[in-house]
């Protein structure tokens, strides 16, 4: 019988030691929530989730209905357990301390609860994104600065894709791992371990539409990949853009691919558009423990020191010879 996530993730504490009780709770119970999120997703229309909240988050991003169900179903879940000392979330101003009236733990979850929000409404695949850090031993109190930690102390990061299936994909630092929710079952079950992406691809993941607003290092990666075979790369590129990070991340861990949401002119103030620590740190060790690279065109994303919750970054990842290069027009 195939693996449940459940026994996957006991496995690996037996064989190396990387995912004590609490952390394997809290994995249990982040997945329980995404289940409970895929349940809200396949109903759509029918369970009256679709359509806008009417409401901003600290973005000045308008919220889905769908954003605030899947950011308080989250909450829910997660609070009671003991295993977390506090939440930061994509649709929430500042951090979320787990209320008196349950114990704290040591560990802190972040999550963009609805990626691809502009896809919830066409029946297009999108996702929830997750980090994990360890709270900073000494403090007693639990504060936002607890969160500015760089990704490579992250102790587990993932995501879950509300495609036509619903796949959850999670790192612990010791590759990557693949589990499809069994519907029947109401339980993830194992299908992919040691996920690889290629080196080399023939595919890019950008929005076009904005090309005449980027820096030049972009335009030149994007320009050679254009000019196909007979150009300075002579091989024909493809192009693909779901507009959701989580399905193109999740394909480019398919079968390879390099995506790009890089610093662009029209908001020449912000890196990027895309958040540090809750979506790029995690997309960003994820792609690592799969052989891949990820930078903001000058630095290792999982290098970045944190200077504010909802920091932006520019971001390159996938494919690695395809990441270094588009890096080195950078550097
Ligand atoms: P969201 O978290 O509000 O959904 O925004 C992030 C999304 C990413 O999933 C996706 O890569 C990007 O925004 C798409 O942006 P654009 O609409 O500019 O193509
Ligand atoms: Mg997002």
């Amino acid at each position: 019988m195939a693996a449940s996530l459940s026994r996957y993730l006991v496995e690996q504490q037996r064989a190396k030691g990387n995912i004590p009780p609490e952390l394997r709770l809290l994995l249990e119970v982040v997945a329980r929530a995404c289940k409970s999120i895929s349940h809200a997703v396949n109903k759509g229309a029918l369970g009256g989730v679709l359509g806008s909240a009417h409401s901003e988050n600290v973005q000045g991003e308008v919220q889905k209905k769908l954003d605030i169900i899947a950011n308080e179903v989250l909450i829910e879940a997660n609070e009671w357990g003991g295993h977390l000392a506090a939440m930061a979330s994509e649709e929430m101003d500042s951090i979320y301390v787990v209320p008196n009236r349950y114990p704290q733990g040591e560990y802190l979850l972040l999550f963009d609860p609805l990626d691809g929000s502009s896809n919830i409404d066409v029946n297009v695949s999108i996702g929830t994104i997750f980090s994990v850090l360890k709270k900073p031993e000494g403090n007693l109190a639990v504060c936002e600065a607890d969160f500015l930690q760089k990704g490579q102390a992250q102790v587990a990061a993932g995501y879950c894709v509300y495609g036509p299936q619903t796949t959850l994909v999670l790192t612990v630092g010791d590759g990557v791992a693949m589990f499809t929710l069994d519907r029947e079952q109401g339980s993830f079950v194992l299908t992919q371990e040691h996920v690889q992406i290629p080196a080399d691809t023939q595919e890019f993941a950008v929005n076009m539409s904005n090309m005449r607003h980027w820096d030049a290092p972009v335009t030149r990666y994007i320009d050679e990949c254009l000019a196909g075979q007979t150009g300075p790369r002579g091989k024909d590129f493809n192009m693909r853009w779901v507009g959701s990070m989580v399905a193109d991340v999740h394909r480019i861990l398919t079968r390879g691919g390099v995506f790009m949401y890089p610093w662009d002119k029209r908001e020449p103030d912000k890196p990027g558009k895309l958040r540090l620590l809750y979506e790029a740190n995690p997309m960003s060790w994820l792609v690592e423990q799969a052989g891949g690279a990820a930078t903001n065109g000058q630095q290792r994303i999982l290098d970045i020191q944190p200077q504010q919750l909802h920091q932006r970054v520019s971001v390159f990842l996938g494919s690695k010879n395809e990441v270094e290069r588009v890096s080195a027009f950078h550097n």
